[in-house]
């Protein structure tokens, strides 16, 4: 496997970067995970504005420009030859000194891993998920906006921690106020009748990418799509709840805290529009 590092492709064992680097002394950086279908670049583009917004929050210039970064995507999977693949873009601060002052760092790290695709079980899709909210809460956009795709994560780990240890595989984050925000890496959406509600980014979720494809999809079968507060009562007496994210696609959810969700069994607005994702990957996107 080849690896873009810093303007240049090196075997996996060769990209390697500097303990002093402050992607990993601080989390000092920002990423983007991409996902290629059938030798097509799903939402390239989005993936990459988003990159360069994460990167302007946190004054991180990228050393590339946007049509080169593109390319550099491209370039990785036609390098390893594949065409279903996961790519992850990250960036970071670069090597300084120990101390958190980003003037120390000259020279921002960019690199770009394209690799297969590790797809979730079967079952998953087939059951659905069992959720739990947990006691961590989503970070507040007023001290760490979770529009920012941070190399910090922590906040999300432990929250999937205590889902871990809870038995769980997945975790809903809640707001201070307690409003449902979304899981550690993906969005909620809820079906009620013909309404489909999501969390307003304001609460505190990623504006995510599936998640937008997907209210899309949803207002083009005229669902009722809105961005809406939602509580805990409001997963427990949805028709269907399912997740979004680049690797998660859609995924049916059909326990939350021990309640059964609609009739606990993965419900036809989520097959409906788990089939229409499947469709637009097919044929949107960046080609190879
Ligand atoms: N919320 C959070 C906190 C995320 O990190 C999403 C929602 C879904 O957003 P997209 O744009 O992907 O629909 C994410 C995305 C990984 C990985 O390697 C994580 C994400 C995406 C891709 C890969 O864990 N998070």
């Amino acid at each position: 496997m080849k690896v873009y590092l810093n303007g240049k492709f090196v075997e996996r064992s060769k990209a390697v970067i500097s303990v002093f680097d402050h992607g990993l002394l601080y989390g000092d950086g920002v990423f983007e995970g991409i996902r290629s279908y059938s030798g097509l670049i799903f939402k390239l583009r989005e993936h990459v504005d988003r990159l360069f917004e994460s990167a302007q929050t946190v004054m991180l210039t990228i050393p590339l420009g946007r049509e080169a970064i593109l390319n550099v995507v491209r370039q990785s999977l036609r390098i390893n030859r594949l065409r279903d693949a996961y790519i992850r873009l990250v960036v970071t601060r670069g090597e300084g000194d120990l101390g958190l002052d980003p003037r120390k760092c000259k020279r921002p790290t960019l690199f770009v891993i394209a690799d297969k695709i590790q797809l979730y079980p079967q079952r998953l899709y087939d059951r659905g998920l069992e959720l739990i909210t947990v006691a961590t809460q989503r970070n507040v956009p007023e001290a760490l906006n979770p529009q920012i795709k941070s190399l910090n994560y922590l906040n999300n780990i432990l929250a999937k921690i205590e889902a871990i240890n809870a038995g769980f595989e997945e975790a809903i984050m809640l707001s201070p106020s307690g409003y449902v925000t979304e899981c550690t890496g993906e969005n909620i959406f809820v079906v009620k009748g013909r309404q489909l509600l999501t969390p307003p980014p304001y609460i505190g979720v990623l504006r995510g990418i599936t998640r937008k494809a997907v209210m899309d999809l949803g207002k083009a079968q005229k669902l009722d799509v809105r961005e809406e507060i939602l509580t805990r009562h409001d997963l427990f007496n949805a028709d269907e709840v399912f997740l979004t994210g680049t690797a998660a696609e859609i995924v049916p959810v059909v326990t939350v805290d021990g309640r059964r969700i609609g009739s606990g069994t993965p419900g036809p607005v989520t097959r409906s529009l788990q089939r229409d994702f499947r469709n637009l990957t097919r044929i949107d996107g960046v080609r190879v």
